[in-house]
């Protein structure tokens, strides 16, 4: 882990913006901040530094078949039909082409801006649905791919047992995901043991969602774990009267009904909540795991987020099906939505004079850190985490300090993320990952080859 020492120009710090920050670095934890300091021979010099944001859920695998779900069919295409599509192609991965597609989605994240992921791995068995000889070669690979890249993980074993409310025996295609509750404490425990060679790894748990878990489950599930939880919820209108049939309650009102939801659990998406359920998503602190571009690609709805922030609600942005991995246009979508249905400009950004940018950015930054599990910011004691907007950039020409932030968010193309160190260690420079060219023809290699198949 790395010591150095950064001076910063212009750097967004949690009590705001200062000027010319030094930051010193200790075994890549920021050890000590000092504003309006003289620059020193040797320090990293910066113009612009943000913290880097952390992507609070992700997919790796299926960033491979981004882009191949976008054909009409006959029969109405629809998120059930896009998992199929998913499905089919997820069962032709092997470790190797698995951990490379990871790598390409880790390094186009830190390139991106996003430092830590959340990633909510399900993908643990051979394509026969039995175990590999180590049970957790699959997450093995999910730490290899943060490593080889640099990017930090919060590593979210998936529990799924079941096709449908009501613990339906799964379906075939869904066998490599499989386990039962004594398998799976093993599995965390193997986890655990792959990730220790990363350092600052944070290990969960993700019940996959209420469909996929029944009751009993996810009771014996929550004291496996003192990390975060994470779970997929009330994304599809289908789900919800589902859960309705099954129940009698709508997805989250059941959670709340049966389990203690507190600031460790981040409910994944949550579109379709009612008053009520926003109330108690605010009153136990949860976070809500907003993504933007993967619920409008596949046409989940829109989550009610004027109401569930004027409620002082938590949340966090992740790239889930890694369609497209973009901090910013995450941040941009999740604003541009709430402005189509309100019909109004500003609507998240509380307060007169707020910076949309500013509010967008720094809510998602504190809802992913408690989500991941690690501190947020630059601040003392937390990951050397920084991210260098480049000044230089066209968008961000006669602009300072939030504008900055609204002019990445809002109006800038590709290049406003000039570097990105990771833990005190650089990783990005001149907007691309340092390993960038090996990984990337890896990636291609191995997609011609599963997709050739
Ligand atoms: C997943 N993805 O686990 O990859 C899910 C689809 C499901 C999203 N929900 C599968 N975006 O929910 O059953
Ligand atoms: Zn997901």
């Amino acid at each position: 882990m790395t010591d150095v020492q950064f001076w910063i120009e212009h750097a967004l710090l949690p009590q705001g913006w200062a000027r010319n920050v030094r930051l010193q670095v200790c075994a890549g934890r920021i050890a000590a901040i000092t504003a309006d300091a003289a620059r020193s021979e040797g320090d990293v010099h910066l113009k612009i530094g943000v913290p880097g944001l952390g992507n609070l859920h992700s997919h790796a695998f299926q960033r491979g078949m981004a882009g191949l779900a976008e054909i009409g069919g006959a029969s109405g295409d629809s998120f059930w039909s896009w998992r199929e599509l998913m499905y089919t192609f997820l069962h032709r991965l092997d470790p190797d082409s698995f951990q490379a597609i990871a790598e390409q989605a880790y390094m186009e994240m830190l390139e991106a801006g996003f430092t830590r992921v959340g990633e909510f791995h399900y993908l643990h068995h051979q394509p026969n649905g039995v175990a590999y000889d180590q049970p957790a070669e699959m997450s093995a690979r999910v730490a290899a791919a943060a490593q080889a890249t640099g990017l930090g993980l919060t590593l979210l074993p998936v529990f799924y047992a079941h096709a449908d409310f009501g613990g339906a025996p799964p379906n075939p295609a869904q066998r490599r995901l499989i386990h039962d509750v004594d398998g799976f404490a093993r599995l965390l425990d193997d986890a655990g043991r792959a990730l220790a060679p990363l350092g600052d790894a944070v290990l969960g748990i993700a019940p996959h969602s209420l469909r996929a878990v029944t009751p009993d489950e996810l009771t014996a599930l929550v004291p496996l774990t003192r990390g975060p939880i994470h779970i997929h919820i009330a994304e599809q209108t289908r789900e919800v009267d589902a859960c309705l049939a099954w129940s009698g309650q709508r997805p989250v009102q059941w959670l709340y009904a049966h389990a203690e939801v507190d600031a460790r659990w981040c409910l994944v998406h949550a579109t379709h909540v009612d008053a009520g359920e926003v109330a108690a998503m605010v009153a136990s602190q949860a976070v809500v795991g907003l993504c933007p571009i993967t619920e409008a690609n596949l046409g989940d709805g829109l989550f009610p987020m004027q109401a569930f922030a004027q409620a002082g609600g938590r949340f966090g942005v992740g790239s889930d099906s890694n369609v497209l991995i973009d901090a910013a246009e995450e941040l941009r979508l999740l604003e541009y939505g709430q402005r189509l249905v309100a019909r109004g400009r500003n609507v998240l950004a509380r307060g007169e004079g707020v910076s949309s940018g500013r509010w967008l950015f720094d809510g998602a930054l504190h809802g992913a850190a408690q989500a991941l599990r690690v501190q947020a910011g630059l601040a003392v004691g937390a990951s050397a985490d920084v991210v260098e907007l480049d000044h230089a950039h066209e968008a961000m020409a006669a602009r300072g300090d939030d504008a900055w932030l609204d002019s990445w968010l809002f109006a800038a193309r590709r290049g406003a993320v000039k570097a990105v160190w990771r833990a005190g260690r650089q990783v990005v420079s001149e907007g691309r990952h340092h390993q960038r060219d090996a990984i990337a023809a890896r990636y291609a290699a191995t997609l011609a080859k599963v997709l050739g198949a």
